[in-house]
């Protein structure tokens, strides 16, 4: 099925959200025995952010918690990593926890920050896990040969691609290997980043990216899928020649950021539906579907 649009879009935005906020957006997104878990980004009125959970029976109806759950005051003492707030957790279940790959930002520009928790109330902080400048941060739900792997998105002079790591113990991270590059002069010509975590397929691991052109003062965020090699994650076995969905819709082209579709979670069901959450210009929780069929045929 190819990707579709939920004809209610947005399905959350800044007057669903029960405190003041400037925006919602970017959410992370999990299943947890019944119900899914939003963790979305609230930009707050003096323009840092924060993280507030929303919890549906269905994926689609969201109830947004009365505060936010995790904050930068929380951070003790990583708070100065944080100190221009938190921004677009990307969540995945790994030996019975979910962890929390992040973008803390401060003065020191953006690293990647890692949490664990069992239910979405308690927050284990575990400290940052790359230097500056970071960010677009996944973790592999599973260790593959004996190692917890995580793709990331260093900045290097005017180099943006996706980068993959590895680690014995989730906190000590190398043996970094470049993953994959945007192609020059097509959407994804300025910058790349991992968007949902991967997911494990017969076919490989499927991932979701954002691919960016600028257009001197703006730029395009638009979303492909790659599938990565099972057993050697660093090895790229097919991508989407094409995005897989770019900014059409009046909630997708205006707001805070224009012409923006930005992800980071996705929820799979019976190994084949899939919801994509996305976000709209920087302000709002938008719905996709599509499956895991027709996103794999488009990396072979
Ligand atoms: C990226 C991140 C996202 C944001 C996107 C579009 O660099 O900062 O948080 O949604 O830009 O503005």
């Amino acid at each position: 099925m190819p990707v579709q649009r939920f004809e209610k879009n947005p399905i959350i935005t800044a007057g669903d959200i029960p405190f003041q906020v400037n925006s919602i957006f970017n959410a992370g997104a999990v299943k947890m025995k019944d119900h899914y878990i939003l963790l979305c980004r609230v930009e707050m009125p003096v323009g840092r952010s924060a993280f507030v959970r929303a919890v549906s029976t269905d994926g689609i109806h969201f109830k947004v918690d009365s505060k936010p759950c995790l904050t930068p005051d929380q951070h003790g003492e990583w708070s100065p990593y944080v100190q221009w707030g938190i921004e677009d957790a990307r969540i995945t279940e790994l030996e019975g926890n979910f962890y929390l790959l992040y973008t803390g930002y401060s003065s020191h520009l953006p690293l990647v920050m890692l949490a664990q928790t069992k239910d979405f109330e308690q927050y284990n902080i575990l400290g940052p896990i790359t230097e500056p400048s970071n960010k677009d941060a996944a973790l592999f739900p599973e260790k593959i040969d004996g190692f917890y792997w995580k793709l990331d998105r260093p900045a290097a002079e005017n180099k943006r691609e996706i980068w993959i790591s590895r680690s014995p113990d989730l906190l000590h991270w190398g043996g970094y290997q470049f993953l994959m590059q945007g192609e020059s002069g097509t959407w994804e010509n300025d910058k790349i980043g991992a968007s949902s975590p991967p997911l494990r397929t017969k076919e490989g691991w499927l991932l979701l990216y954002h691919g960016v052109r600028g257009f001197g003062i703006s730029s395009i965020y638009r979303l492909g899928v790659v599938l990565l090699d099972l057993e050697r994650p660093w090895q790229v076995k097919g991508k989407s020649k094409i995005p897989i969905l770019s900014p059409e819709k009046d909630y997708e082209r205006q707001g805070d950021v224009p012409n923006v579709i930005f992800s980071t979670g996705w929820i799979v069901e019976d190994n084949q539906e899939v919801k994509i959450y996305y976000s709209g210009a920087d302000m709002n929780v938008c719905l996709a579907m599509t499956t895991i069929d027709y996103l794999l045929s488009l990396c072979r």
